[in-house]
Order: structure tokens, then sequence, then C-alpha cells
């Protein structure tokens, strides 16, 4: 009996021993690496290619906040922004993350269809927002063209890469004609673009309103990259329409702005406010929708569809449902309350 008890008590000392040996905690931290290792390889690399407004920074915002995603690049498209600030505000976002090490991509082509001016200048008012005004500036021209940075990225990319694209799509069209071998590189684009199956959102001379604006500032790169027949998934006018910045949503925003990331996405949707209820534009979760179905796709109604786009007046850039159209993939219909509810968990993050 007495021979029993030594030998437990030995093998329990051995244990306890064993538990604090540096073979154990090389172990412990092996296991650790291969699942931060693991975790890492399941990241989808997502690069952004925007138009700097309001939605476009929070999409850039939302982005940084998902685990599940490695972002590589974010090129500035001239559309719904001017160039300069727009780029000062996309560098201002990556140094609020530490991730200054993302590299930006200046457009460089210009759509036939500008946007409005007064839009274009909002970018300008956020840089000068409290938690912007004193971070560093950027040297807009120094930066690489955009063009040139998907294809460089792209190749550079040890597996297939997710575009999403919040404003036109002239870059990555033009991307893809300057070097086609990218195509292989994408695993999937995601474009906030279009209007199929309701009215469209641009109102100006020489249009019936029957075009969405993305799709509207360049309609001869929106039609050809339908003809490119990428793995190509619209979020049209069609959902984003179901999920409007209302102010139950800034309110309960605002319950939460302890948050450095709450606190910024309130002050920067409140800078929408004079675009709610109507003045001119309800303001939508636009490019917001378009980048959450990057992490929650499933609560999306998504089908397929074959579609061209329209390049001459009055319908310029409308996406037209055609038998003899390309194929594509539209969302048609989202989960409301998990979209919001997934808003402001990310918004959380710190
Ligand atoms: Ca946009």
């Amino acid at each position: 009996m007495k021979q029993l008890i030594t030998t437990l008590f030995s093998f329990i000392i051995s244990a306890l021993l064993f538990a604090q040996s540096p073979n154990y905690q090389g172990v412990a931290n092996e296991l650790s690496d291969n699942s931060i290792f693991k975790k890492n390889m399941e990241k989808k690399l997502v690069f952004i290619d925007h138009d700097g407004g309001i939605d476009d920074l929070l999409s850039q915002l939302l982005l940084l906040t998902m685990d599940d995603v490695e972002l590589i690049g974010v090129n500035v498209t001239p559309a719904d922004c001017f160039i300069e600030p727009a780029v000062e505000s996309s560098y201002k976002i990556l140094q609020l993350f530490k991730r200054t090490d993302i590299p930006i991509g200046r457009g460089d082509l210009h759509g036939v269809n500008a946007f409005p001016s007064d839009w274009r200048a909002r970018p300008d008012v956020v840089n000068a927002l409290p938690m912007f005004i004193n971070l560093d500036d950027i040297d807009t021209y120094a930066l690489p063209n955009a063009v040139d940075l998907y294809i460089e990225r792209l190749l550079a990319a040890d597996k297939p890469v997710t575009i999403l694209m919040t404003g036109p799509c002239s870059n990555l069209v033009g991307a893809m004609k300057k070097n086609p071998k990218i195509r292989a590189k994408i695993e999937q684009v995601v474009w906030m673009g279009g209007a199929f199956k309701t009215q469209g959102n641009v109102q100006t001379y020489q249009h019936n309103g029957s075009a969405e604006w993305n799709a509207f500032w360049d309609p001869q790169s929106s039609k050809e990259l339908f003809a490119l027949e990428l793995p190509l998934v619209c979020i049209p006018l069609d959902v984003t329409n179901h999920v409007p910045v209302n102010k139950d949503f800034l309110s309960r925003l605002a319950f939460q702005s302890d948050k450095t990331l709450s606190n910024l996405a309130g002050q920067l949707w409140a800078l929408t406010t004079d675009t709610i209820p109507g003045y001119e534009y309800t303001y939508f979760m636009w490019d917001v929708l378009a980048t959450s179905f990057i992490s929650i796709s499933a609560h999306f109604t998504v089908e397929e569809v074959k579609a061209t786009v329209s390049k001459h007046p009055p319908n310029a850039g409308q996406t037209l449902l055609t038998p003899d159209g390309y194929t594509l993939k539209i969302a048609t219909d989202v989960n409301k309350e998990n979209f919001y509810t997934y808003i402001l968990k990310q918004l959380k993050t710190f």
C-alpha cells in the first residue's frame, strides 16, 4: 500500500513538473502558433476599390474590423470624391487601425458622367473631424496608379482575392485590359452597382432616372465589366433600398459611442443627415451593405441573371435584364435585423 502511494505521489509530481517544463510550454506554444497560422490561412484576401464617399470610408473601416479578412490594398476612384482629400481620409483610417502597411492606389481614370461637386467634397469635412485632423497626411501623387496597384497586388497574392468595389468599376476593367493574367487571381468581385428591378438614383439632364450612379459614372466600363463574366455579385439598389440609415439605427449606435469606432461612425453618418429623410435623396447603406456581404453573405438572397448595361442617353448606365445578356449574380434581399446587428457588433471592435 505504502509503495502504491509512493508511486502515485511520484507520478503526480512528475506530471506537475512536466506541466512546468520548457517542453510542455513548447508544445503549448506550438499549438497556439498553429491555431494562429490556421486562422491566417483561413483569412479571405480582400482588395477594396472605393470612391471616397462617407459610406465608402465606413466600408473601408468595416473591412478592417473583420477577423476573417486580410485587406491587401485600397484603391480610390475619383467619382463620389475629389481624389486628394479622399486618399487622405483612407490613409487616416489605416492609421486608426495601425495598418499603414496596406498600400493605397490613386485612381486616374475619370468617367464621362461626373458626380455633383458638393457630394465630392465630403472627405474634406471628414479630415477635419477631431479624431482625424492631427493624424498624418499623405502625398497623393507619390502613390501608385490604381490600375497598376490592382495588377501588382493580385499577381503577388498567394491565393485568389475577393475584390470589393463600392465605387465605379473603371480601374478593375482597366487592369483586366492591361494584364488579363490577373483573372486567375480573382476569387469573386462584389460590386455595389446597378438597379435591376427597381428605379435608379441618377437624377440629371439627359437621363430618365433608370440608372444607379456607380454604373452611370462610366457606362462603357460598366458594360465591359459585365462582358468579362467574372464571378461577379452585384449589390444593387434592389437590395440596398431595404436598409436606410435611419434614426433608430443611429440611436442604437449612439448608445455604444464609448467605443472609438462607434463614435467615429456616428459622426460620419451624422454628416449625411442633410440627405435624411429626403431633402434630395435618402441615405442608404449602399456601400456598407455591399461590404457586409464579404462576411455575412449567408444572410443575403442572391440570384443568377443575364444582364447588360446601356451606354447611351436617355438611360446610360442602366443595368438591363435580358436573355441575351451576360451572366452574373445579383442580391435581391437581406435579413435587415441581422445586418444592422452585425454592423453594430463590428463597430464595438474598439
Ligand atoms: Ca461609393
